[in-house]
């Protein structure tokens, strides 16, 4: 009988019912697709539930793939569809970079496999360290890291234990597991991680904002405005959305949340009575507090945010967001503040690498889409632009339109530059284009900065803010910063040596207003 019963599948009804980190998940037959920060994280702790593994994955780092062997999971990188077959999962846990029509994603859905990612494999395990955690959850086009890391050091500063986790960086799983367990998990999440997420029902959470990015992953605009919204199902205490955005509130309306739920709105406007707000330049609460219809409570003011360089428009913002969230969580107004005084932005957000010669040299990688790429145009009135890179089924037309008129010139980099060449023919038929040929990764940001020091004039911003993904020519978004960065300090320092002799031969005022393209 006992074994019979070790031999039996479980159904996918079974499989649901798996919920809590004592269920029953040794033995159960899970494929793990992918090996990256999510994969290993998935695999090492159903290693430790004592379930049956297997981990699918067309490529791993051999660093990776060691800790897979040691801890007894057994890893296949060929032949996938068939090890997938001859496996015969009861569950198949995938990473967020598997889009749903990839073949193993696709195989099993079709077969009625239970698929779920990580995040929701978390959601269930989160009684692991005894205390279970509050979850808030944070998604949108934009902002979310910036959002994540604010609400967290809020929560920090109000004397909780939080920890920001999920598409920030962080697997939860790995928060989940941490031996001394937490108050609130402040989870990033990416519509990739909510399209394969189904039960979570967290404290408060927002959608930031709603712009078209990752359609090649989702397939369609509505797919990911879907994946987005279920952000707010079942959330208990507050769906936060974006006064300034009408397409995050309509996710609120259509989301069933628990009764009781609050819908609290944030904006750079004057607050409603459940909304956090400006007040001419004071940064003010009236969601929280015993009577809002009457009163309000400072939070901190847009001076104070200025002089730690949270003070550009969509920064104040992210900056309401994580006030409303922590709020939520009954964070007093001078922890809010406190925090605030003390944060210091990440790199590659709008960051400034140097200024010489009066031209601002600006790093923001982190604008992996058209609405982050906006977002960084507006803070500055005269730019060269770089921009260019993998742009996922998104069209760019529109950006280039809405920018002519703060541009100097463009630099266009990334292996396919056809729709961008395109778009400015289009629309700025009268810009200095250049483009970055090369197919050398590191010759690409020496060339871009060459390229930018010469077109620019006194008085603009070099800004890379490229509207796109950086995996055709970079490892990631960082990677593609940082050597802009270097490129900067290298060849900006060295020009500066050099300075008389190129001002000599002409070499900052021979800009040619035509396309050329730089190659090898
Ligand atoms: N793999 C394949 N074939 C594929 C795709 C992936 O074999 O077609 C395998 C490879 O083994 C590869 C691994 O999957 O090494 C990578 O998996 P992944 O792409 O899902 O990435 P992870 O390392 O697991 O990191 C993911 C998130 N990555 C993506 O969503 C693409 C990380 O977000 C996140 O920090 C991490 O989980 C922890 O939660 C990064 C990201 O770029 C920052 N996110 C996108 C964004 O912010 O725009 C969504």
């Amino acid at each position: 009988m006992a074994l019979a019963g070790s031999l039996m599948t479980r159904t996918a009804d079974d499989v649901a019912a798996l919920t809590g980190w004592n269920a029953h998940w040794a033995g159960l037959r899970v494929a793990v697709l992918g090996l990256g920060l999510t994969g290993f994280s998935v695999a090492d702790t159903l290693a430790e539930l004592g379930a049956e593994l297997v981990v699918l994955a067309n490529r791993a780092d051999n660093e990776t793939a060691d800790l897979l062997g040691v801890i007894g999971v057994r890893l296949a990188l060929t032949d996938l569809e068939s090890e997938l077959a001859n496996f015969a999962p009861e569950l198949v846990v995938v990473s967020p970079g598997f889009a749903p029509t990839h073949p193993l994603v696709a195989w099993a859905t079709a077969g009625g496999i239970p698929v779920w990612g990580d995040v929701e494999l978390a959601w269930r395990l989160r009684d692991r360290s005894g205390t279970v955690a509050e979850w808030i959850a944070i998604t949108g086009t934009n902002g979310k890291t910036t959002t994540t890391q604010l609400t967290t050091a809020m929560l920090i500063a109000g004397g909780r234990r939080a920890i920001a986790c999920g598409n920030v960086g962080i697997p939860v799983l790995d928060a989940v597991r941490d031996p001394t367990g937490f108050d609130v998990l402040v989870v990033e999440l990416s519509s990739f991680q909510l399209h394969y997420l189904q039960s979570m029902s967290p404290f408060s959470s927002v959608c930031l904002n709603l712009a078209a990015d990752h359609l090649d992953w989702h397939g369609s605009a509505e797919a990911y405005r879907a994946a987005k919204g279920s952000v707010y199902e079942r959330t208990r205490v507050a769906c936060v959305y974006n006064l300034e955005d009408d397409s995050t509130r309509e996710l609120v309306e259509e989301a069933e949340v628990v009764e009781g739920c609050r819908a609290i709105g944030f904006g750079r406007g004057l607050p409603g009575p459940s909304d956090v707000g400006l007040v001419n330049e004071i940064v003010v609460d009236r969601a929280f507090l015993a009577d809002g219809w009457r009163a309000a409570t400072e939070l901190t003011t847009v001076p104070e945010l200025e002089a730690v360089g949270l003070g550009s428009p969509h920064m104040i913002a992210n900056v309401l967001a994580a006030s409303a969230l922590a709020r939520s969580f009954g964070v007093a107004p001078g922890d809010i503040r406190s925090a605030l005084q003390a944060f210091r932005m990440d790199h590659h957000r709008t960051e400034t690498i140097l200024e010489r010669d009066g031209i601002r040299w600006v790093n923001d990688s982190k604008a992996t889409n058209p609405h982050a790429a906006q977002a960084a145009l507006e803070s500055f009135d005269s730019v060269v632009w770089v921009v260019g890179g993998l742009l996922k089924g998104v069209d760019i037309a529109g950006l280039v339109s809405a920018n002519v008129a703060r541009l100097r010139a463009a630099i266009v980099i990334g292996t396919d530059r056809t729709a961008l060449r395109d778009a400015f023919a289009r629309h700025a038929p009268k810009l200095p284009v250049f483009e970055v040929a090369t197919a050398d990764t590191k010759e690409v940001m020496p060339m871009v900065v060459s390229l930018s020091a010469a077109a620019a004039r006194p008085g603009d911003t070099v800004l890379l803010a490229p509207a796109a993904a950086s995996m055709d020519q970079f490892t990631d978004y960082a990677d593609r910063g940082n050597r802009f960065a270097d490129a900067v300090r290298e060849t900006v320092a060295a020009r500066e040596t050099d300075a008389a002799r190129d001002k000599d031969r002409g070499f900052t005022d021979d800009i040619q207003p035509s396309a050329p393209t730089v190659e090898d």
